[in-house]
């Protein structure tokens, strides 16, 4: 644990009072003077610390600017996901700093935020447009011991854990649009792609990309995005604090994951069939160069979408596109 992230949890820990000097330099084993050279430069960083020379210090506020250090002393220790965050002010899309890590042996848990992406996708090569303070770009790295065929399970459990983030923090219902899409009043909000490594028969690491649109205006969206994606700022009519939500996403996902591991998937799928507007719907999805028609019946143990066709067939679909047809 850095310094920083010790201090900040002292003073968070202190619940709005203050700190003295001495005791942070004792409880951290660095002098007062490297306390003092800390906190000042948390507060070159945007952070309101009051300093009394008879009380010491106090955390008045914290900038909406996601800081590594401050997220981790946010999210408190986690199971797996968040054990390992950084932050990176831009970067071409955190799906390939995630797998430069996963190359580099790091432990799955690992989380890489950036402020903005220069180059952020979407699934089959489309692009994810991701400006620098409007939303949330990260990607997780995980390595779950399962079939490389299970991993759309992974995609299930984080549309379920961005629901649920996304609930507790602003109110707003998002519905979930199979496999990856998270809609606000029929507008797409976040996105999730699922990629990975694998063997014939065992994953090897799978990374987790999930975008967010936080704090977007109708107007920062171009033109061909605005009628079909919305941002929880255009839909509460106030900017989403982001360092609040990121630390709620994080554990929810961490919570989900945890449900996966112990073998809870099927509570999981419970939850997500409730919150999925395609199940029950007539649909059409395109898979590559194939087109399929039918009902969405339910979500299968593996996490595919079972769909019965019109010539009474269910089929297990993995991924493609979906278009409600009704
Ligand atoms: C997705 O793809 O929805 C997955 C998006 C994942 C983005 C995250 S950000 C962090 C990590 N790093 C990355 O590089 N990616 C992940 P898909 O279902 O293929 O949707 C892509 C389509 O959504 C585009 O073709 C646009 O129509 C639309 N789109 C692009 N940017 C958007 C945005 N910011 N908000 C809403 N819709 C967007």
């Amino acid at each position: 644990m850095t310094i920083d992230v010790q201090i900040l949890n002292a003073l968070r820990a202190a619940a709005g009072g203050s700190v003295s000097g001495t005791e942070l330099s004792q409880s951290l084993g660095v002098s007062r003077a490297a306390v003092w050279a800390r906190i000042e430069e948390l507060r070159s960083l945007g952070y309101d610390i009051e300093a009394s020379p008879h009380l010491g210090y106090r955390l008045l506020a914290a900038p909406d600017v996601l800081h590594a250090d401050d997220l981790i002393s946010r999210l408190g220790p986690p199971r797996v996901i968040g054990r390992d965050i950084r932050v990176f002010q831009s970067t071409t899309s955190t799906n390939d700093v995630v797998e430069k890590l996963a190359r580099d042996g790091v432990k799955e848990g690992a989380v890489v935020f950036a402020e903005s992406q220069t180059c952020g996708r979407g699934r089959l090569g489309r692009k994810w447009l991701s400006p620098a303070r409007k939303g949330l770009w990260f990607s997780v790295l995980l390595r779950p011991e399962m079939r490389p065929t299970e991993a759309t399970r992974l995609t299930v459990a984080s549309a379920t854990a961005l629901r649920r983030a996304l609930h507790s923090q602003t109110g707003l219902e998002a519905e979930i649009k199979w496999p990856n899409d998270l809609l606000i009043h029929g507008r797409k909000t976040a996105g999730i792609l699922t990629e990975l490594s694998a063997e014939l028969d065992r994953i090897k690491y799978v990374i987790l990309g999930i975008g967010v649109d936080v704090n977007f205006s109708p107007a920062d969206f171009p033109a061909e995005l605005r009628s079909q994606a919305t941002s929880l700022k255009a839909e509460l009519g106030k900017p989403v604090f982001c360092p609040h939500l990121a630390v709620a996403i994080l554990k929810e996902l961490d919570h989900d994951y945890a449900r996966i591991t112990a073998g809870h998937f099927a509570d999981i799928a419970e939850e997500w069939e409730k919150h999925c507007t395609t199940i029950g719907r007539n649909v059409t999805i395109r898979v590559g160069a194939r087109q399929i028609s039918g009902r969405a019946e339910a979500l299968g143990d593996e996490g595919a979408l079972l769909l019965r066709t019109e010539h009474g067939h269910l089929e297990r679909i993995v991924g493609g596109d979906v278009t409600i047809e009704e």
